[in-house]
């Protein structure tokens, strides 16, 4: 008798009606075959063989380049479930919408189904999907970024414990493009787009906009956070996990060369993108990353700036959207220098300055996780690595101090729920407006983000060993426009003060927002860094607050009577604050 997932693939078939259907097993040779395959279509371009041993070049359709926010629904059978800050549409319409796009969309092409696990084999927090698509990109992308084929049959048997994803490239066109979520029958269905974020639907569709359902229904927590270990000299890691929105940094911080390395301070990757963590018998919450490889936003990596993916991205490496240069070695703003003469850029031109850039701003690199020099011995432990510290942290040019710390775990939810940030060019819009982007999960929550806060506070009370909570922003200029702080490796200096307030010994002044270092808090050795800039640095200013307070009721008004009455407290307890500060200074 058929399993349930191989009725679902029949189901699929039916509707789609594809030439062949081929059950990818994972395997080396599979992905060689498949390689040779993607080479002929011109799926994929062979990069230098010596420099770059088995990498390749994809160019993507150029309206298709990034996520496409405005077009992906969460689809729920009531409004309110899906919330103020989703797209919704009635499951039944958005079937009816999108069904006819679907139907006989594969007449010419092969059905691929890849059964995938996110997170290791052995995990009792593993979870596994399936994706039917008809592009060879997301295939062989899937197999770096997943544990996909024989590993996910396996584990899966003849239960129907799994999550299926329906995706077909379509006809491209951006108007006939969706990425509809159904979170109440765990099911995706994404068309007209082969873009990372809308096509590979393990990432964002599965482990974070269901898994972010499944997890309030079964109590733990799936977020769109990096995972890192940082090690002192005494050899004892502790593990951090940090929410920071699309292109703000996280694979650098999660991959970083610490310059406090000479001290004995080093940096362990485990993930950078998802963290789903559940509470163990001790009272710990525990994480593990769900996926297998990185997916990353390739300009302005560089031996300085992230030398651990460098050395990663010369073998096995898929690049999306980048340039090519005459030795055919690829290519981004960034990386070394200028162009060399004679490069191609994203879309195959030779390049010239009044084309734009070379790569697309978000070109991206896709490269198994084991390839970093930094990954953690302990990135596949079944039981995932134990987290003391959350941090949260956007890009913002004022306000936000380098770093601090919340008052508690409630407060850290505030402090979570209020993050803002400038946009990227990793979704499609305009780039550099602020926007409210709630613990970094605002295009990638799967309900009602006032239900999200609630579940959030609910962990809280479960959690005997919460992680404390701290806000970074790596992003403050200057008066003069210039950022203050160096970024990169030098970000290790407020990690330790973070790993130092865990341990009850990091020095810190309470501020109305909360717990700021003291000016010789930080290690700052060997950094040329001015008194005056530190103190820009870690400044509260109360004019900039009170207008972010006006900013956060704004916000909080969108989610009416749903949100927790514990957030306006807290709004209420900074405002309190705030005019307490400003009397005294009186
Ligand atoms: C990503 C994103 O690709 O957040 O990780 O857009
Ligand atoms: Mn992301």
């Amino acid at each position: 008798m058929a399993t349930p997932l191989e009725k679902w693939v029949e189901e699929a078939a039916a509707l789609t009606k594809p030439r062949q259907i081929v059950w990818c097993d994972g395997s080396k040779q599979e992905y060689h075959r498949l390689l040779e395959q993607a080479l002929a279509e011109n799926v994929f371009l062979p990069l230098n063989e010596r420099s770059y041993p088995n990498c390749y070049l994809h160019r993507s359709d150029p309206s298709d380049v990034a996520r496409t926010e405005q077009v992906t629904f969460i689809c729920t059978r009531e409004k309110s479930d899906a919330g103020p800050t989703n797209n919704w549409m009635v499951p039944e319409e958005a079937k009816a919408k999108v069904r006819p796009l679907f139907d006989g969309v594969m007449r010419n092409r092969t059905m691929y189904v890849i059964p995938y696990l996110m997170g290791p084999v052995d995990s009792p927090f593993s979870r596994v999907g399936v994706e039917v698509t008809d592009s060879l990109y997301v295939v062989l992308s899937m197999m770096i970024m997943t544990r996909a084929g024989k590993k996910a049959i396996e584990r899966l048997g003849r239960s129907d414990d799994f999550v299926p994803g329906l995706h077909s490239l379509g006809d491209l066109h951006p108007e006939r493009r969706y990425i509809l979520h159904f979170p109440e029958e765990k099911l995706i269905w994404s068309i007209g787009s082969g873009y990372g974020g809308n096509a590979l639907l393990s990432k964002k569709c599965f482990s974070l906009r269901i898994a972010s359902w499944l997890a309030r229904q079964q109590g733990w927590m799936a977020e769109h956070m990096l995972i890192l270990g940082m090690e002192d000299p005494s050899g004892q890691v502790t593990y951090i996990a940090g929410a920071f929105p699309s292109a703000c940094g996280k694979t650098n911080l999660a991959m970083m060369v610490s310059a406090l390395e000479p001290m004995g301070y080093r940096v362990w990757t485990v993930g950078d993108d998802i963290a789903w963590m559940q509470i163990d018998a001790d009272g710990y919450l525990r994480a593990i990353n769900p996926e297998a490889g990185f997916f990353g936003v390739a300009p302005g990596t560089s031996r300085q700036t992230n030398p651990n993916v460098m050395e990663a991205l010369r073998r096995n490496a898929l690049f999306t959207n980048v340039g090519l240069t005459p030795d055919r070695e690829p290519w981004w703003e960034g990386i070394n220098g200028e162009p060399p003469p004679g490069t191609l850029n994203w879309r195959g031109e030779r390049w010239t300055r009044s084309r734009g850039p070379v790569a697309h701003p978000n070109s991206r690199y896709t490269v198994p996780a084991h390839q970093t020099p930094s990954i953690s011995p302990h990135w596949e432990d079944p039981q995932g690595v134990p987290i003391s510290a959350f941090i949260f942290g956007g890009r913002r040019a004022r306000v936000a101090p380098l770093v601090y710390e919340s008052r508690d775990w409630q407060h850290g939810v505030f402090v979570g729920a209020t993050m803002a940030s400038e946009t990227t060019a990793a979704a499609t819009g305009a780039v550099g407006i602020t926007r409210r982007d709630p613990m970094a999960m605002l295009p990638f929550c799967g309900y009602n983000m006032a239900d999200y806060f609630a579940h959030w506070l609910a962990i809280g009370q479960r959690i005997t060993h919460p992680p404390r909570i701290f806000h970074v922003n790596w992003f403050r200029r200057g008066a003069d426009g210039k950022f203050l702080w160096p970024g990169f490796g030098e970000n290790a200096r407020v990690l330790k003060w973070i790993i130092e307030r865990v341990r009850g010994n990091g020095r810190a002044i309470e501020t109305p927002i909360g717990y700021v270092p003291t000016h010789d808090a930080l290690t700052l050795d060997g950094l040329p860094i001015s008194r005056a800039t530190l103190e820009e640095l870690l400044r509260v200013d109360p004019t900039d607050w009170a207008s972010e307070l006006d900013d956060i009721q704004k916000f909080f008004k969108r989610f009416g009577n749903r949100l927790p009455a514990a957030l306006w407290q807290e709004h209420q307890n900074l405002a309190d604050r705030l005019s307490q500060a400003s009397l005294a200074r009186k």
